[in-house]
């Protein structure tokens, strides 16, 4: 057995009740080979990828706040810092019910490579909770945040590890910890990112994942000839990547018809009013049965289905394992040209591999969603040296970025004869440098 498979066996055994972390680790690992092969015997004598699989230190810790009716509620609060070799680890902070140390093991696993990538000095880490945010008062909000930074507190720092935003942490949440934080620490820093624009935030940061999602799928799109100009998409998702992804694809002259939420999804033929969707969904945190109440084009349908409209261009931007192998086939018969993640992992393996033998371009999240850990690695730069950018400037500096890791998985997928396979090009670019700087730092 070879050093790869001999590695996977272990990881699967050793993480047996975590899937979506061993789905990480094996789309990874696989397509990794290539890399590894050339350089096994080095790679296996200093346990190169026993290390980068194994979390450098995992915080696991209970989070209890009382809620409005008095009663004392318990939840569990992790922090996975996964691997710190080329910066102190940057990830988000998640707030689901779903959230387990396996999917926040997943995520760390996957910002390690995408942190690479964005050429930014930022190692990989992702925590968070299973506190539901959903129907909670702002007070019963700001109380859990600031018991859930209590204890955090303790393992973060700007050199350390700068947690940000993630699915249910948004500027609100991230107001309340950075209060909390300097009300214990006594110091005013750039311990977390995402903050608001008077105490510390980027502009744009915001906008960035679904910006830079749009940036990287044009160029994708002129590498092969086309121009977002005129092109039908179909987005999923109603949060903060999806909202801004849009917003940017219809700047650029495309037409976005569907957006979906936890609950069901809409289909406007007139292309989504950007606007009336953040009121519904940043302002009222309502359902989109709001959306469609107030628009004569949009049709709403309960559960799951954006991806049997006919598109040229998919943008999965809600969760992991959103887009099955059967909404792969469905998006192939309609024609779909690209599929680019907005969010993490969102396409099963078996999807990815059908899309990409049938001829459809597919950019994985950790290359097409980078732009917003790029750009929460700007507000720290901002923060260091106490200045605000320009919106145009940082946009204008996460447009090169997003450029930039375009051409770099894609010369990384050429050079190991894969060429116009993005998901191999990803990964190699992403370890290669992360592992230079783990051999170079000895055994630690
Ligand atoms: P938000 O919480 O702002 O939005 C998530 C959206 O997805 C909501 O509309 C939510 O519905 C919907 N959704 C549908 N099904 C699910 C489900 N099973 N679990 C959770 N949400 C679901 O999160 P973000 O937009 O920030 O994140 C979306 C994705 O993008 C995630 O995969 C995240 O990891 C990834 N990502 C986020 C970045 C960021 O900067 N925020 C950066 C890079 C990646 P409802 O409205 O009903 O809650
Ligand atoms: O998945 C991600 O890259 C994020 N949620 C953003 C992380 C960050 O530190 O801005």
């Amino acid at each position: 057995m070879g050093y790869i498979d001999e590695v996977l066996e272990r990881v699967k055994t050793k993480n047996a009740a975590e899937p979506e972390f061993l789905q990480a680790v094996e789309e990874v690992l696989e397509t990794i080979r290539p890399a590894i092969e050339a350089n096994e015997e080095k790679y296996k004598k200093e346990a190169l990828l026993e290390r980068i699989t194994e979390p450098e230190r995992v915080v696991r810790f209970r989070v209890p706040w009382v809620d409005d009716k008095g009663q004392v509620q318990v939840n569990v609060g992790y922090r996975v810092q996964f691997n710190s070799a080329i910066g102190p680890y940057k990830g988000g902070l998640r707030f689901h019910p779903s959230v387990n140390l396996g999917i926040i093991k997943f995520l760390g696993f996957e910002q390690i490579f995408k942190n690479s990538l964005t050429g930014l000095p930022i190692g990989g880490g992702k925590g968070g909770s299973d506190f539901d945010p959903k129907g909670k008062s702002d007070r019963e909000v700001m109380a859990f945040c600031q018991s859930f930074m209590t204890e955090l507190c303790r393992h973060i720092g700007p050199d350390t590890d700068v947690p940000a935003g993630d699915i249910g942490v948004g500027g609100r949440e991230i107001g309340y910890m950075f209060g909390q934080y300097k009300r214990i620490r006594n110091a005013y820093e750039g311990v977390l990112t995402g903050k608001g624009l008077t105490f510390g935030g980027s502009l744009a940061r915001t906008e960035a994942t679904g910006y830079g999602l749009l940036y990287i799928t044009e160029e994708l799109m002129k590498c092969h000839g086309e121009s977002m100009e005129g092109k039908t998409v179909v987005v999923s998702g109603a949060g903060n990547v999806a909202i801004y992804a849009i917003q940017k694809a219809h700047q650029m002259g495309a037409k976005v018809v569907t957006c979906s939420d936890s609950t069901g999804w809409i289909y406007d033929s007139e292309g989504i009013d950007v606007e009336l969707l953040r009121e519904v969904k940043e302002v009222k945190r309502a359902r989109l049965t709001e959306y469609a109440a107030a628009r004569k084009s949009a049709e709403y349908h309960e559960g799951r289905g954006v991806w049997q409209i006919k598109c040229d261009i998919a943008l999965p931007c809600a969760t992991q394992n959103e887009l099955h192998l059967e909404d792969a086939k469905q998006l192939v018969a309609n024609g779909c040209k690209a599929v680019c993640e907005g969010a993490n992992m969102p396409t099963t393996l078996d999807a990815t591999k059908y899309l990409q033998e049938n001829g459809v371009y597919f950019i994985c999240g950790k290359a097409s969603n980078a732009g917003g850990v790029a750009t929460s690695a700007l507000e720290m730069s901002q923060n260091s040296e106490r200045l605000s950018w320009t919106f145009e400037e940082v946009d204008s500096k996460l447009k090169d970025i997003m450029v930039n890791i375009y051409h770099n998985i894609d010369d990384a997928a050429k050079r190991y004869g894969k060429e116009g396979d993005y998901v191999t090009g990803s990964n190699i670019a992403g370890f290669e440098k992360v592992a230079e700087a783990m051999t170079a730092q000895g055994i630690v």
